[in-house]
């Protein structure tokens, strides 16, 4: 069996070398370059795909993705239903992303921005501290990372609450589900923390009215994707002082374009989708079980429900 590396902006060859050490047969072919006989290719390890790419593999059995998000393959309406995908589970990605949320949480709270400010106008001058106790965090997916990220953040003392579809017993966190279950958490949230898959049901879901739900002051960090925040509801409310700040690390567009508004707003802190990234040196293993699934006919580990689109 061939693998198939077709990932925007990875160096195939650090791949190649961390796959090899887990499986030292396997037969790695690089889009588009070095495809070799399309027949060959059994599994494909994707980012990002472009359109239509994959759709000439005639013995393709299974995709999985070099991140967590799936939605880049399953719009991909060229791909046939029946090949699994799998989102990829990976130590390395939740550690990455609790250490980004966590350090964001913590910056809002200890007035990281106001005291940068301070400095820049040479002004000591104490902010009244507050405890984590009564910094209320929401988080809206309380899937693998958005459960990393709620456990670390109830261990600083925060009341944590989360959103998710099935309902969670995480200990610490009070979880919440459908439409009353949103705006219950909303309602309750300083800092509201998106972690959900980009679905038909998610997409938009950071819109005026729920943005509105919020505490007057409240911020948002956003390390799931660009298409769950409408920006024009962002930056009004942070305009009209309703939200006291944004951390985006996703876009509608990627890269950001340099004439966005949010580049430039002084409420919002930019990050290049950077929260947390796939390694090969943690993923690898990961991808290598996956493999070796496939060549079982095995169920895939993080195997894609393609009903729900996560
Ligand atoms: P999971 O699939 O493990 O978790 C998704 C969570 O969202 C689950 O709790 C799920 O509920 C919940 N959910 C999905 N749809 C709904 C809905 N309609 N209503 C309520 N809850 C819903 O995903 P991960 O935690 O692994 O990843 C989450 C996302 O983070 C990824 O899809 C990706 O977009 C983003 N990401 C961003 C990165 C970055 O660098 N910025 C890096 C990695 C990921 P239930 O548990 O009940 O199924
Ligand atoms: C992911 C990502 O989905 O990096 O893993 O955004």
């Amino acid at each position: 069996m061939a693998l198939l590396f077709i990932c925007h902006g990875e160096d195939p060859n650090l791949w190649k070398s961390a796959l090899h050490k887990e499986m030292d047969n396997i037969d790695i072919r690089v889009w588009p370059h070095s495809v070799g006989n399309p027949e060959d290719i059994e599994v494909a390890l994707a980012w990002l795909p472009p359109p239509g790419s994959l759709a000439n593999f005639q013995n393709l059995k299974a995709i999985l993705s070099l991140g967590a998000g799936v939605e880049h393959i399953l719009a991909d309406t060229s791909i046939p239903a029946e090949i699994p995908v799998a989102r990829l589970i990976d130590p390395g990605l939740e550690s990455g992303m609790t250490e980004f949320v966590t350090m964001e949480v913590l910056r809002y709270h200890r007035y990281e921005r106001d005291y940068r400010i301070q400095q820049d106008l040479k002004t000591w001058n104490l902010l009244k501290q507050t405890l984590s106790r009564d910094c209320h965090i929401g988080i809206l997916g309380l899937g693998l990372l958005g459960e990393a990220c709620a456990k670390k953040l109830v261990d600083f003392g925060f009341p944590v609450s989360g959103w998710s579809q099935s309902a969670k017993d995480i200990k610490g966190v009070q979880s919440f589900s459908g439409e009353s279950g949103l705006f219950s958490v909303l309602e309750r949230s300083d800092i509201l923390i998106c972690l959900l898959p980009l679905t038909p049901d998610t997409e938009d879901i950071l819109d005026q009215t729920t943005l509105a739900a919020l505490p007057s002051g409240a911020v948002i960090i956003n390390a799931a994707r660009g298409r769950h925040l409408v920006d024009q509801a962002l930056i009004q409310l942070l305009d009209n002082g309703h939200l006291s700040g944004a951390t985006l690390d996703v876009f509608r567009e990627e890269p950001l374009p340099p004439e966005h508004p949010f580049w430039s707003h002084p409420k919002i802190t930019v990050f290049p989708h950077a929260a947390s990234w796939s390694l090969p040196s943690s993923a690898a293993p990961v991808i290598a079980e996956n493999i070796k699934r496939v060549e079982l006919g095995e169920k895939l580990f993080g195997q894609v429900d393609r009903n729900k689109g996560y």
